[in-house]
C-alpha cells in the first residue's frame, strides 16, 4: 500500500497538472515540458527543497534554478501551491504586460525566482557558481537543485559546466533531468544524438542515479537518498518522463511542446488526466 505521505505527492501533483491545464485554456505555455517535469518538481517543491515563504533571500534556503526556464508555469503553481503567493494571481498575471510571472523565470519579476532563465544551457553553470560560493567560500549545507530538459543537453556550456563541477567536489549539487526524448520540434535523436544520458555524466565523474520522473514514489526514494550535501560528487537524476504526461492526446506528441488549448480539449485533457492520475498511478 502506498503511504500517505506519496499519495498526498500524487494528489498534490494532479492539482498542479489540472492547474496548468486550466491556464492553457487562456495562455500558450509550454504544457508538454510542463507536465512531463510536474511530478518531479512537485517532489521538489511540496517534500524536498528547505525554503522559507516569508523570505525568499534567506541564507538557508536550498537554492532552486529551473534551466528549462520554459516551464516556468509549473514553477508558479509550486511556489503558490508551497504559499509564496495566490493562485489567482498566476492565473492573472501570467504573460501580462506588467505582471509577475513571465513566459520564462524571470526573477526581476518574481522574488521567488532564483535565478532569471530560458536561453537554455544557463542554469547548470551559474548553479555551479552557486554550489561553489556555498560550499568553497561560505561552508554552507544548503543544496542547490537545478532541473534541466534533455534538449538542453545540446548545449556546450551544460558539458563545460559538468567537468567543473567534478573539479570543484560539488556534492551539494543535484541536478534533474527530464528525459522525454522530445525537444520543441523534434525526437532529441533526431536532433542531437546524444545517447545514454547517464553514462555521459558517468564519464564526467558524476554520481547517476535513473529512474522514473512520473512515479512520484521513485522520485521520493531518489530524493530521500542523496548523498549528503558536504559529499564531494555531484548528483544527476535521469528521470525517465513522457512528454505531455497524464494528458493521453498530448502524450509524446511533439505538437504540444507549447501551446494554447480549445474548451473541447480542456475537457478532453480532464478526462484523462482523471482517468490515469498520472502516467504511472494504479
Ligand atoms: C539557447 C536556446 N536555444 C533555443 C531555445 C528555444 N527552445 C525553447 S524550449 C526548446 C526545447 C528544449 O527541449 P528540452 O530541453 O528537452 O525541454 P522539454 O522538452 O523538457 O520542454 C528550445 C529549443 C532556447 N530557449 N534557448
Amino acid at each position: 500500500m502506498k503511504s500517505k505521505i506519496i499519495q498526498d505527492l500524487e494528489n498534490k501533483s494532479l492539482i498542479i497538472k489540472t492547474n496548468l491545464l486550466n491556464l492553457a485554456t487562456k495562455e500558450s505555455i509550454h504544457i508538454g515540458g510542463d507536465l512531463s517535469s510536474a511530478d518531479i518538481m512537485t517532489v521538489l517543491w511540496q517534500y524536498k527543497i528547505k525554503y522559507n515563504i516569508e523570505d525568499p533571500k534567506d541564507e538557508n534556503r536550498d537554492r532552486f534554478i529551473l534551466s528549462k526556464g520554459h516551464a516556468s508555469a509549473l514553477l508558479n503553481f509550486e511556489q503558490s501551491m508551497l504559499g509564496c503567493f495566490k493562485e489567482e494571481l498566476v492565473y492573472s498575471e501570467y504573460a501580462k504586460d506588467g505582471g509577475m510571472f513571465a513566459m520564462h523565470a524571470c526573477d526581476l519579476k518574481n522574488p521567488y525566482v532564483e535565478v532569471s532563465t530560458g536561453s537554455l544551457g544557463h542554469g547548470l553553470p551559474i548553479a555551479c557558481g552557486i554550489a561553489m560560493g556555498l560550499k568553497l567560500k561560505q561552508n554552507k549545507k544548503n543544496y542547490v537543485y537545478v532541473l534541466m530538459g534533455d534538449g538542453e543537453q545540446s548545449e556546450g556550456s551544460v558539458w563545460e559546466a559538468a567537468m567543473n563541477a567534478v573539479k570543484y567536489k560539488l556534492g551539494n549539487l543535484v541536478v534533474f533531468i527530464d528525459n522525454n526524448n522530445l525537444e520543441a520540434d523534434g525526437s532529441i535523436n533526431d536532433i542531437t544524438s546524444l545517447g545514454d544520458i547517464g553514462n555521459k555524466y558517468k564519464a564526467f565523474g558524476w554520481n547517476v542515479i535513473n529512474i522514473n520522473g512520473n512515479d512520484i514514489e521513485s522520485i521520493v526514494n531518489a530524493v530521500d537518498n542523496l548523498p549528503k550535501s558536504d559529499s564531494e560528487i555531484p548528483t544527476v537524476v535521469v528521470a525517465h518522463t513522457i512528454k505531455g504526461c497524464g494528458v493521453t492526446f498530448m502524450e509524446n506528441n511533439v505538437r504540444w511542446h507549447a501551446g494554447k488549448i480549445s474548451q473541447e480539449q480542456y475537457d478532453m485533457a480532464i478526462s484523462s488526466l482523471q482517468n490515469k492520475g498520472g502516467a504511472n498511478n494504479e
